[in-house]
């Protein structure tokens, strides 16, 4: 730990707290257990050594880098994002704004073939860069969750990674952009004097799990408690992995869904361009705490809900609320259960 600064944004406390790293080439017990306490702790570690290959990842950055330098009248032939393709400042249905540009897909090879028309001169070189970094990512967020069955020690270790590898899976895929200054067509310029603003604002991500990688700018800082920010700093070669809101119901509150948000820098002269794969189940995924997180001790904290009642729900929300206190059990649905 090293000494608290102020955030230039709101006067928060930003503390450099060592965050968890694992070696997934690690002994396989060890890595489970460490990835149980790092869930327990923040909901938020770094995994490396993933065997992640190399090339995928650089594939889709040069794609993804050649869309982003588009002219805005260029980029803006993928959007709007409703909520799939191009985005620039305007994040969801309910208001929020940020300085960040992306393109958001479902996973569905079909339709990011369909999409990448809109994105590329080379269609077939963008969808193929795209699904299959997105490949990749499932991979290795079923071995991970696959990981976490195991360090809960519940009977059906596949429990979490079945929802994703459901060919009727709900996973999205985004890829942001945080200019230093975004160009003026784009929508509603947010002014701020600040050399730091906010790019993706503060949040849970909704999902089971969120794997994400960026560039080497920093800007990602996750929220342990209340104002009290942690900067993750940026490492190309590793992945970030989030507990999203449906873990933590699964886990009955045991892991915790990390809130946090990404500034982007306006004093750095490089942009930062960040990937984020969401693990998310079907539509009718029906999301209840495992009966071996439910105790005496420890009731039901959530009621049972389906991935599409929740989605539903955050779609009518703003970015930066706690959904899932809408979901909260009573002691009624205790009894009842
Ligand atoms: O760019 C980042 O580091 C964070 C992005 C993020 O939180 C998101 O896409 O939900």
């Amino acid at each position: 730990m090293v000494a608290a600064s102020p955030n230039p944004i709101h006067n928060e406390k930003i503390e450099a707290i060592e965050l968890p790293i694992i070696d997934l080439s690690a002994e396989r017990s060890q890595v489970r257990n460490l990835i149980v306490k790092a869930c327990e702790d923040y909901g938020f570690f770094k995994v490396i050594n993933h065997g992640v290959p190399q090339d995928i990842v650089a594939k889709l950055e040069e794609q993804s880098l050649s869309f982003f330098a588009k002219t805005m009248a260029e980029k803006q032939r993928a959007g709007p994002a409703i909520p799939f393709g191009y985005g620039c400042k305007t994040i969801g249905f309910t208001g929020d704004m940020g300085e960040v540009e992306y393109l958001l897909f479902n996973t569905n090879p079909i339709s990011i073939a369909q999409r990448s028309k809109t994105i590329s001169n080379e269609p077939t070189k963008f969808s193929s860069a795209v699904s299959g970094y997105i490949e990749a990512m499932k991979d290795l967020a079923c071995e991970i969750l696959d990981l976490i069955g195991e360090g809960l020690w519940v009977p059906d270790t596949s429990v979490f990674s079945r929802m994703i590898r459901d060919v009727e899976n709900d996973s999205f895929f985004r890829l942001n952009h945080y200019p230093h200054h975004l160009n003026k067509d784009c929508t509603n310029n947010i002014n701020s004097s600040c050399s730091s603003k906010v790019g993706f604002g503060e949040h849970n991500d909704p999902q089971i799990l969120t794997l994400l990688r960026s560039n080497d700018v920093g800007g990602l800082q996750i929220s342990p408690q209340d104002g009290l920010w942690v900067p993750a700093p940026s490492d190309p070669t590793a992945f970030w992995v989030n507990v999203g809101d449906l873990l933590q119901a699964m886990t009955n509150g045991r892991f915790v869904s990390v809130r946090h948000r990404a500034l982007n820098n306006s004093s750095n002269s490089k942009s930062r361009m960040s990937m984020a794969y969401f693990a998310t189940p079907p539509l009718n995924a029906c999301i209840n705490a495992l009966p071996e997180m439910v105790t005496p001790e420890k009731p039901r904290l959530y009621k049972p809900f389906t991935w599409g009642e929740y989605k539903n729900t955050l779609y009518s929300l703003r970015l930066g609320d706690t959904r899932l206190n809408l979901f909260k059990a009573s002691t009624n649905d205790e009894l009842a259960s």
